[in-house]
């Protein structure tokens, strides 16, 4: 029996952050440990990680064996792949002009109630075909990739009718099925009552419960459901109906909560055990320990109140210290987080968030990977893991957040191939 080789192998590796070792979401202390190995190696086979240590370890380990093709990492820093949980990827259209009402002084909630914000996104996607939302998402996940991720979470709802859902749900797996990058699909019918049904909203949320969860579920096309339980949005008691009966039907929970008005959306999250609940800017203490006592990590999107203007932020010390497990997110959206880039996030979650470097690293790989329900495949660099990792233009963590506003991303690997090196797409 030949052995088959090592497909590829990264050595040379000077700063080597593996998150190793976890078990569960990080929570605590436990944020700030990434299990680092100085002077490092990984070697892949296929798609998978074979032998991840010091470059001594790995090469005594593969001895032998035949090499196809080595990268020298220069003794730069290399990070797993980084993982975005909460996009709203597949839209039409953008909001620019919503920039000089919000220097006006309207807020994001007011936008809303005049019919402008998520509902002319709602529109903009209606009109547009499945190959124009294809191609606009792809471009946005082309970006992505470029800045270090490999993994993303995509949440429909600027369809709101059941075929233009089904359409946003047919082009995230399609992407999927066609991009680099691995998509994980969540149903958000929920996102916001269209205009047809102003006023009736438990009618809609009756249209959600009866034809349209059952349909997505039915035609396979999302993991996750979410809901927007927000002032003019969806009640709590209406999110808990949807939740509930999406829950019946099989899909993992996840609810936007608390992110403007506390509604008690985070104690919503612990009664039924979701599996991550979003923003939180005004949870309640006794909220975020209803989360931490069920389980639930806690997704926190800087770049979201950063660019509402928003006076107050998520509270992540806090969270950390009650050992409620963080992870963070874009919130990539064209109204309240116009960006694909999670290294601006990491700066804001170090400027705006307080936390430290490391804690940003656990939250946007393991901790972000659990929060989409990935962590057995993705998240960290172990043996029989998706090799999908980072290698940066900086030899420490502490600079990414630092030098804010830039790509530091030098290489990326997907599923063991290279796909983006000296900044560039790349192919063999
Ligand atoms: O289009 O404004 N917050 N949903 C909840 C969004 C932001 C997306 C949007
Ligand atoms: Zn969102």
């Amino acid at each position: 029996m030949t052995t088959k080789p090592i497909d590829l192998l990264i050595y040379n590796i000077g700063t080597l952050l593996t998150l190793q070792g976890s078990n569960g979401p990080r929570k605590g202390a436990e944020m700030s440990e990434l299990s680092p190995i100085t002077g490092g190696a990984v070697a892949i086979q296929g798609e998978r990680i074979f032998a991840v240590g010091t470059e001594e370890d790995v090469r005594a380990q593969i001895a032998g064996m035949t090499i196809i093709q080595s990268i020298d990492a220069r003794g730069q820093l290399v990070t797993p792949g980084l993982v975005d949980p909460h996009t709203h990827l597949v839209h039409g259209g953008s909001r620019e002009h919503e920039l000089a009402l919000k220097l006006q002084g309207a807020s994001y909630l007011e936008i809303l109630a005049q019919g402008g914000g998520i509902l002319s996104t709602v529109r903009a996607t209606r009109t547009a075909t499945e190959f124009e939302l294809y191609q606009k998402a792809k471009r946005s996940l082309d970006i992505m990739l470029k800045y270090g991720v490999t993994t993303v979470e995509s949440k429909s709802g600027y369809g709101l009718t059941l075929e233009d859902e089904l359409k946003q749900l047919r082009v995230t797996q399609r992407l999927h099925e066609t991009h680099p990058v691995d998509l994980v699909s969540t149903f958000m019918g929920a996102h916001m009552v269209p205009e047809e049904y102003k006023g009736r909203s438990d009618e809609y949320v009756q249209l959600l419960i009866n034809e349209m969860l059952p349909a997505v579920k039915q035609q396979g096309l999302a993991e996750f459901c979410d809901v927007f339980c927000e002032h003019g949005v969806f009640s709590v008691e209406q999110s808990e109906r949807i939740l509930s009966a999406a829950r019946d039907l099989g899909f993992g929970l996840k609810i936007h909560a608390d992110e403007i008005e506390p509604m008690g959306g985070a104690n919503l999250a612990g009664k039924l055990g979701c599996i991550s609940a979003e923003h939180l800017l005004a949870a309640s203490d006794e909220g975020l320990r209803s989360m931490q006592q069920a389980g639930v990590i806690a997704v926190c999107l800087p770049a979201t109140s950063f660019n509402l203007r928003l006076k107050n932020h998520a509270r992540a010390r806090t969270m950390i210290e009650m050992e409620l497990p963080v992870a963070l997110s874009t919130d990539y959206n064209p109204g309240s987080s116009p960006t694909e880039s999670m290294q601006l996030v990491m700066t804001l979650a170090c400027l705006n968030l307080e936390m430290i470097p490391e804690e940003v690293l656990t939250a946007i790989t393991i901790n972000a990977a659990h929060a989409i329900g990935r962590a057995d495949e993705i998240g960290s660099l172990e043996v029989g893991k998706l090799a999908d990792l980072v290698m940066y233009n900086a030899n420490n963590l502490a600079y990414l957040p630092y030098h804010f506003g830039i790509n530091h991303v030098n290489t990326v690997i997907k599923r063991g191939n290279i796909v983006v090196s000296d900044g560039h797409f790349f192919s063999k």
